[in-house]
């Protein structure tokens, strides 16, 4: 276990939360809270709670939000966003996680600062992440029809890569062994529930919102094209030097290594990436390291039936 003074979450403008009572508090967290059910959809217990907070949300007109169902690139694409508003200027990102530039907005910990609190403190033009399905999305960020980016990633690698962390983040539940889990994920009671559903009313949803709908795939096969339809769609064209330089800068690698994108200042009590990294392998295909055939075939044909009607396609492989 490391110690809570030896890392920070906190970025300059925040307070260090209490080491003792934070301690507290966390040791609770290793009881592994329930899902908690809001609408139908199952969530993280503390995030439920904030949906409360989030009522408040004033949306304001230059504000772009990133939407993911969680592991299919959120970090990725919300790092690439930041460079890309400052222009590739490391200094600037570098000056706090990547969690405090992109505020989360369901986000709840106990002593930790809420989505909510990060935001009051971020100045225009503001980027915003959410993993909420559209039932829990508050109306105002819809109605002010603001700048959405959905980034989607193909079930199996998604699957994998949200068990691994369930296991290291201690804010869910235990998930138990990979095939309980996968029957956890098929059966759509993971946290924030169904993928299948997600990204198909998301990508419905870009027919009468500004939604650029993105697949983690076509990034990792191509990601200067995809960080440009991203530049455009956000009206910041970058010169071609600038854009290499993103390029560069947010490989799985460079942001693997990087304090201020993998998670490593979060204290071990709530992420422990001695269980699995957060930056873990970012590629696509890792599934075939874990399924097994018959789990492969099960999925397969369980897939078909839900994604039936749907003109949406992943690759699951490159
Ligand atoms: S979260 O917790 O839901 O916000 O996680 P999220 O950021 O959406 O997804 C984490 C996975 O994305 C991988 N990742 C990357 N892949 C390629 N390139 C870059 N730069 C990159 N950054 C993050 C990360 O490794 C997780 O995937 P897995 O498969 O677990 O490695």
């Amino acid at each position: 276990m490391g110690s809570l003074h030896s890392k920070t979450l906190i970025s300059h403008q925040y307070k260090s939360p209490d080491p003792g009572k934070l301690r507290m508090e966390l040791i609770q967290d290793h009881s592994r809270p329930p899902l908690v059910y809001v609408k139908g959809i199952p969530l993280i217990k503390y995030f439920a709670e904030a949906l409360e907070e989030m009522k408040d949300l004033q949306v304001w007109p230059d504000d772009v939000l990133i939407s993911t169902y969680p592991k299919s690139g959120t970090t990725w694409v919300s790092e690439i966003l930041d460079r890309i508003y400052h222009w590739g200027d490391q200094e600037k990102c570098q000056q706090a996680p990547i969690f405090h530039r992109v505020p989360f907005l369901e986000f709840k910990v106990p002593e930790f600062p809420s989505g909510m609190e990060v935001l009051k403190e971020t100045p225009a033009p503001r980027l915003l992440k959410t993993h909420l399905p559209l039932s829990l999305l508050p109306q105002a960020l819809l109605d002010r029809k603001i700048k959405i980016i959905y980034m989607a990633r193909n079930a199996k690698d998604v699957a994998v890569s949200y068990f691994n962390f369930y296991k290291m983040a201690k804010v869910h539940p235990d998930p138990g062994t990979w095939e309980d889990f996968l029957e956890t994920f098929m059966t759509e009671k993971v946290s924030y529930g169904s993928w299948y559903q997600h990204v198909k009313e998301w990508w419905e949803l870009r027919k009468q919102y500004p939604l650029l709908y993105l697949f983690y795939e076509d990034m990792k096969k191509d990601p200067k094209r995809e960080i440009q339809k991203i530049t455009e769609f956000v009206g910041q064209p970058l010169p071609e030097d600038i854009l290499d330089q993103i390029v560069q800068q947010t490989s799985f690698k460079k942001m693997k290594e990087n304090p201020m994108t993998n998670y490593s200042t979060i204290p071990d009590e709530i992420m422990d990436h001695t269980i699995s990294p957060f930056m873990r392998k970012g590629t696509t295909g890792d599934w075939k390291n874990t399924f097994t055939v018959a789990q492969n075939e099960r999925f397969d044909a369980d897939y078909e039936k839900k994604m039936a009607g749907s003109d949406l396609h992943f690759y699951t492989e490159l």
